[in-house]
């Protein structure tokens, strides 16, 4: 298959896991929005509900994509305590059969981890090609605070994670910054064995605000193959 082709076969199943999702929105419900490429066709999808009369609230896990939700015209709530989510939609980078992810690959791990926290149902949508029998070969992302950087990198190198200071795609010669200021950190493990004890030692390291492994956490995932939208179940 040319690389065209299989780019779009994969676009065609993030757009399958997308519109699949919209199974799960109720009336009246408050969303959170994840960020991606497969969150923002769930957001463009969601926006014509909403024109077509569909009550919800939202809040984004990234500003990407709360300018794209204001744009399509959902109503967007501020952060604030007591706010809970019925449902939040997010992608991932990487997904095994337990549902333990790996997410930040967009840089919006820390947000989207809050969110996921903060909601009773966190529900991912993936195409295929994200879906792994073992965590790891794709680099695990950190939020990092910029003064703990070099320490930071001493450490995951300690613990066999091959640290790489994620370079701004955009600027040239310019270090990728998150939506709070911080570095972002990717993570070269390969195969991570034990994510749980994996997860403590990265979040114990001091200034990483954030590690991307997300455990616990997904409720479901719609995950598209060909042209079959399969549910998976925590
Ligand atoms: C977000 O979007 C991230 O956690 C992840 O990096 C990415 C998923 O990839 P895609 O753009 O393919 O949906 O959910």
């Amino acid at each position: 298959m040319s690389a065209s082709s299989s780019a779009s076969l994969q676009n065609q199943e993030k757009h399958l896991a997308a519109t699949t999702a919209l199974r799960w929105v109720r009336d009246g419900m408050t969303l959170g929005l994840g960020s991606g490429s497969t969150a923002a066709l769930f957001i463009r999808e969601l926006g014509e509900r909403v024109r077509a009369g569909l009550r919800i609230q939202a809040t984004a896990t990234s500003q990407a994509s709360e300018d794209l939700a204001r744009e399509v015209g959902i109503p967007l709530l501020e952060p604030r305590r007591g706010l809970r989510f019925d449902l939040t939609v997010d992608g991932a980078d990487e997904l095994d059969a337990q549902l333990c992810l790996i997410k930040g690959g967009g840089g919006a791990l820390l947000r989207e981890k809050v969110l996921a926290t903060a909601s009773d149902y966190l529900l991912i949508v993936a195409d295929s090609s994200k879906a792994v029998a073992q965590l790891g070969h794709f680099p695990l992302p950190l939020e990092v605070v910029p003064f703990a950087l070099p320490w930071v990198l001493d450490a995951v190198a300690a613990l066999g994670g091959a640290p790489v200071v994620r370079a701004d795609k955009q600027k040239a010669g310019e270090l990728a910054k998150s939506d709070q200021g911080n570095l972002l950190v990717d993570c070269h493990f390969e195969v991570i064995t034990t994510p749980v004890e994996l997860a403590r030692q990265l979040q114990s390291i001091p200034g990483v605000v954030e590690q991307g492994l997300f455990l616990g956490l997904a409720r479901a995932a719609v995950v598209a193959q060909g042209g079959q939208a399969w549910v998976w179940r925590a």
